[in-house]
């Protein structure tokens, strides 16, 4: 019989995810598994997201027999623990296939070849690695047609990138911090689809696009060993993850701006907290801060909420009713200001899948 020359391919994208209840420490960093649960929205695909194509094939054995990464036009290895941790799991579900279905081709055995892109600056705090490893985990799992749910592809992505296995689900996107040692119940659980509460919308404000200094992998390590805050933030995050569930269920639009925000300050206090501290935020964040909490006031009633991740750049929650109102403010407020790059997404286009 001819051996098998083919190519298969399959492609995918995976969106952005922003999290409102912040995933910030490990309790394993080899499983990455971590010390609270967290939450977040997954923002439009038309707006941030990651392209991925995975492709493999006996022949590239010839060419390449390693598997290898195009990120953004560049090739990267594909070598770190993480990436082969993912690789191991999603190649396993494959050969399991094979094994019982002997006339599937055997790609589990091919090398691969994957090609990715960002629509949004890499490595800037716009979840880049969630995004990235989400769109790698659901373009191979499409390539090897594999019959797991998100959910269970979730606990694959989560060994790439903790904030990954929130990319896999749309809407509003628990990650249950599970209690095993395994990690086998550390992974995504739908809140709320997108369709739940249509009137949410997210606007980035974008202070830099440049890598941030230190990493979150790095960071959160540093956190959980020196932040005295952060044990307490570990104890009060489960109260606030119900209230969050909460007020999302109930489309409760102030809870869920109160405890964004909150939530943002305490994880940015615990990151000050961290010796040496770490400063994501900037001056021009603080601005955007100012700016929303004037908002509001002038408003008075909550409009907007702000949170911010591991980087300086703003996303703020709003509901659809009230942007021209917000827009209005916020050009008012920030327009012309230094530090402040004109470009704004997600304006129009709402939350993701
Ligand atoms: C989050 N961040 O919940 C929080 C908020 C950053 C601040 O998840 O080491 O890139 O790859 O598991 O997922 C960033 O952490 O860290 C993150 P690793 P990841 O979105």
């Amino acid at each position: 019989m001819a051996s098998d020359q083919k190519i298969y391919r399959a492609s995918t994208t995976a969106p952005v995810n922003i999290a409102v209840i912040k995933y910030w420490g490990k309790r394993d960093p080899t499983l990455n598994l971590p010390t609270n649960s967290s939450l977040s929205v997954t923002l439009s695909q038309s707006d941030l997201r990651t392209h991925t194509t995975a492709s493999c094939s006996s022949t590239y054995r010839k060419e390449t027999p390693e598997d290898s990464l195009l990120l953004n036009g560049k090739l990267e290895p594909l070598t770190t623990p993480r990436s082969i941790a993912c690789l191991r799991s999603l190649r396993a579900l494959r050969s399991e296939l094979e094994s019982t279905n002997p006339s599937l081709p055997k790609l589990s055995t091919y090398p691969l070849r994957l090609a990715s892109s960002n629509n949004f600056p890499t490595a800037a705090g716009l979840a880049s690695s969630a995004a990235g490893f989400a769109a790698l985990v659901r373009a191979i799992a499409d390539l090897y047609e594999l019959p797991q749910s998100p959910t269970e592809l979730s606990l694959i992505a989560r060994q790439g990138s903790g904030s990954a296995c929130r990319s896999l689900l749309g809407g509003y996107v628990a990650w249950d911090k599970g209690s095993r040692d395994d990690g086998t119940d550390s992974c995504a659980r739908l809140v709320a689809p997108k369709s739940h509460w249509p009137e949410m919308r997210a606007l980035i404000l974008v202070a830099s696009a440049e890598q941030k200094s230190v990493s979150s992998t790095a960071g959160m390590q540093t956190t959980v060993k020196t932040s005295g805050l952060f044990r307490q933030r570990v104890e009060a995050v489960p109260q606030r993850m119900l209230e969050m569930e909460k007020a999302i269920r109930e489309k409760d639009f102030e809870a869920f701006a109160e405890i964004t925000r909150k939530e943002s300050n305490s994880f940015h206090a615990t990151c000050l907290d961290t010796d040496p501290p770490i400063f994501y935020m900037n001056e021009t964040s603080k601005m955007a801060i100012r700016a929303v909490e004037a908002i509001n006031k002038e408003a008075g009633r909550t409009v907007a909420t702000y949170t911010f991740d591991a980087g300086p750049n703003c996303v703020i929650y709003y509901l659809e009713k009230d942007w021209d109102f917000l827009a209005a403010k916020l050009d008012l407020a920030l327009d012309g200001k230094e530090g402040w790059s004109k470009e704004r997404t997600s304006d129009a286009g709402g939350l993701g899948v």
